[in-house]
């Protein structure tokens, strides 16, 4: 078989396996793998460095399905490569328990980078991957032992260029100047609702040259040869990302529904498909039918990642023999664990310090541990002096400096969250990000993704409530607590004082599996003195007896998290006034308390004591779990206002009297 009809054929079983697992699942994409299979087919087959045997090689290239729901693509192609995941799992295609999900999962699958589906996700993921190249090709290759060199490419659709994310990241890669990211974008004019025309006319490629890339155009996605010219001059191009434009037919090769909008999402049909199968000379019968040939030229990949991965492997010996420190680094980088010695770096605050905003202490944690935890890296969407998160000394991430471990962000939320998805992906690097608590809103899908894929990113939300003050309503977060609490596996931290703050950060660190938000104040807020009160590291345990009575059980518990803590910790002066015995407890994490064993909740909590006010500048949604039917909840119901930050916590409620007088009515003393 000549070149030319092997690609051809090659290029129609991955068509028409995508084809006939939508058609038995009765659900799926067929119309986006039929229009990319041959871009798909020469990005696998002649450029992806990648290791079916093993997914998890470190210098593997990246691949991101950034059009998350053609998936039916990329499980095509991993099945036809050799990766672990049998025909059978494409037959199961969206079915309970299949490794074979609608949109493609991370740690779900043997070869899937990064979960995708929310357009734009995947294409601001791969920006993550390429920075996380890019610094630890400089971290950690030497002259004549280069252990780090890969490229990252997606495929990314007319959906996934709409999406504000995309343009977020585009944006910071064009600046960042990420050569070795190389993006094809599947330009079929057809989204779900018709043609483009009806939405999405701009000029793409002058949008992506102004952002400073480097864009081609291939007219005809069928055509191999110009594919292949197109991706090595891409991979030419070292200091510009790279944009391939390439204009497709959304379900190439459907007689009835090529170029049509219904290909997009629904099976093609019973008929449609034998139209389809004529049309490529393709056998009616069986379906999920492989032919020899392709199956053969396609598992080459396996023997090709062998020997990439064994010569890779044969460097790495070479390397750390040379450079043991750095190898026994890259290593422990890649297990997620953390060098040793470092906790002993956390510092402890004394109430004798005075006041200090926990994003005060967050930024001196950040800065004590940083130079012993090399691949912490980080930033902020342009508010890094607020959020406290600069790394000093640690320079700043740029096309000049690639082991710079601040990353400006710019004024890109979205892009940035969805960005430290792709770092903590890609793997090696421990990533952080910043902005005010309000603005979590703007990075709320990309913090919902990192939740689903369990992974260890970090948020630093400063200016938390109403106590930041004059920025007034529009800067107050009011349901942010209640809103980022929703997320499954997300955990949320919100200390109380500087020592809980510490605490936050050492749990953040040591969790490897889901993001962690800490929550901080803007506002100097006093620092609890330890040696009267409990340890600072119940933090741990999510709720902690900050102050009891002694001996006797309370006649009520105030509950309070953050900068309401001290505040409850007043009321509770004021009623011991009265007689009143009122534990405070400290909680900063509804998520770590509900992972401690019931028996130590009752401690904190005992059931027999059901008198038990919640204090938080925030919507109560969700505090009657922990004050139980009889007890009363300080919270918020209405946007903020303008006004130094002091005066506006005490006119909505935050402060010591109107604590005791809500304890009070509570214990039927008023
Ligand atoms: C953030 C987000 N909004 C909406 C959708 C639903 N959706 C899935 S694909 C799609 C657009 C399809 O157009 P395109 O990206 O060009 O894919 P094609 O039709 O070419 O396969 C939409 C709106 C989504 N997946 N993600």
């Amino acid at each position: 078989m000549d070149q030319r009809t092997l690609d051809q054929l090659c290029i129609n079983t991955i068509r028409m396996l995508a084809v006939d697992a939508v058609e038995r699942a009765k659900s799926g994409h067929p119309g986006m793998p039929m229009g990319t299979a041959a871009l798909a087919y020469v990005l696998w087959t002649r450029f992806l460095k990648h290791n079916p045997a093993n997914p998890q090689w470190p210098d593997r290239d990246r691949f991101v399905l950034s059009a998350g729901h053609g998936s039916m693509l990329l499980y095509s192609l991993l099945h036809l490569t050799g990766y672990d995941l049998p025909l059978d799992e494409l037959k199961q295609f969206r079915q309970w328990g299949s490794r074979t999900p609608g949109h493609p999962e991370y740690g779900m699958t043997p070869g899937v980078e990064t979960t995708t589906g929310p357009l734009g996700q995947g294409f601001a993921n791969g920006v993550g991957m390429a920075i996380a190249e890019a610094f630890l090709a400089e971290r950690f290759n030497r002259p004549a032992h280069t252990i780090v060199d890969h490229y990252t490419y997606a495929i990314v659709s007319d959906g996934d260029l709409m999406e504000g994310v995309a343009s977020e990241a585009a944006s910071l890669a064009g600046h960042l100047q990420l050569g070795k990211l190389i993006y094809l974008y599947d330009d079929n004019d057809i989204s779900i609702d018709g043609s483009t025309d009806l939405t999405f006319t701009e000029a793409v490629g002058k949008r992506f040259d102004a952002y400073g890339w480097h864009v081609q155009e291939i007219a005809d996605g069928n055509d191999v040869p110009a594919i292949d010219a197109a991706l090595r001059a891409a991979q030419a191009e070292r200091t510009k990302p790279s944009l391939i434009i390439v204009h497709t037919h959304i379900a190439y090769g459907s007689p009835g529904k090529q170029d049509t909008a219904e290909a997009h999402g629904a099976p093609l049909g019973a008929e449609e498909v034998k139209h389809t199968k004529e049309f490529f000379g393709w056998p009616q019968e069986p379906p999920f039918y492989l032919p020899e040939e392709a199956l053969t030229h396609f598992r080459m990949a396996i023997e090709r990642g062998q020997i990439w991965e064994a010569e890779w492997q044969s460097r790495f010996a070479l390397y750390a023999a040379a450079h043991p420190d750095l190898a026994a680094e890259w290593q422990r980088a890649l297990r997620r664990e953390l060098p040793p010695g470092w906790e002993e770096r956390l510092p402890t605050f004394k109430a004798e310090d005075g006041t200090m905003a926990t994003r005060v202490a967050s930024g001196r944690v950040l800065n004590a541990i940083a130079s012993a935890i090399p691949n912490l890296i980080g930033g902020s969407a342009d508010l890094a002096t607020s959020n406290n998160t600069l790394l000093r000394s640690a320079g700043e991430f740029s096309p000049q400096n690639r082991s710079g471990r601040n990353i400006y962000f710019g004024v890109r939320e979205h892009g940035m969250s969805a960005t430290l998805n792709g770092l903590a992906v890609h793997g090696g690097v421990i990533p952080y990000g910043a902005t005010f608590l309000i603005f979590s809103d703007y990075m709320r899908p990309a913090i919902r993704l990192a939740a689903l894929s369990e992974l260890p990113v970090i948020y630093v939300f400063t200016h938390d409530s109403l106590g930041l003050g004059e920025d007034g309503p529009t800067h107050q977060p009011i349901e942010h607590l209640a809103a980022l609490r929703a997320i499954p596996q997300l955990t949320v931290i919100r200390p109380a004082d500087a020592n809980e703050t510490m605490m936050g950060w050492r749990v953040a660190l040591t969790q490897r599996h889901g993001p962690v938000a800490l929550v901080l104040t803007r506002q100097n807020l006093p620092i609890f003195d330890r040696a009267q009160m409990g340890a600072a590291d119940g933090l741990a345990r999510g709720a902690y007896i900050l102050l009891d009575t002694a001996g006797a059980m309370p006649d009520i518990i105030l509950i309070a998290s953050g900068s309401e803590v001290a505040l409850a910790a007043e009321a509770r002066e004021q009623l011991a006034q009265q007689g009143i015995r009122a534990r405070v407890v400290s909680m900063p994490s509804w998520e770590l308390f509900e992972q401690q064993p019931q028996a130590y909740r009752e401690t904190v909590l005992p059931p027999t004591v059901r008198k038990r006010l919640a204090i938080e500048a925030g919507v109560p949604q969700g505090w009657r779990d922990y004050v139980g039917p009889e007890g009363d909840i300080i919270g918020l119901t209405r946007f903020g206002a303008s006004a130094p930050g002091p005066v506006v916590m005490d006119k909505l409620g935050f402060n010591a009297p109107h604590v005791v007088a809500r304890a009070l009515k509570l214990l039927g003393r008023t």
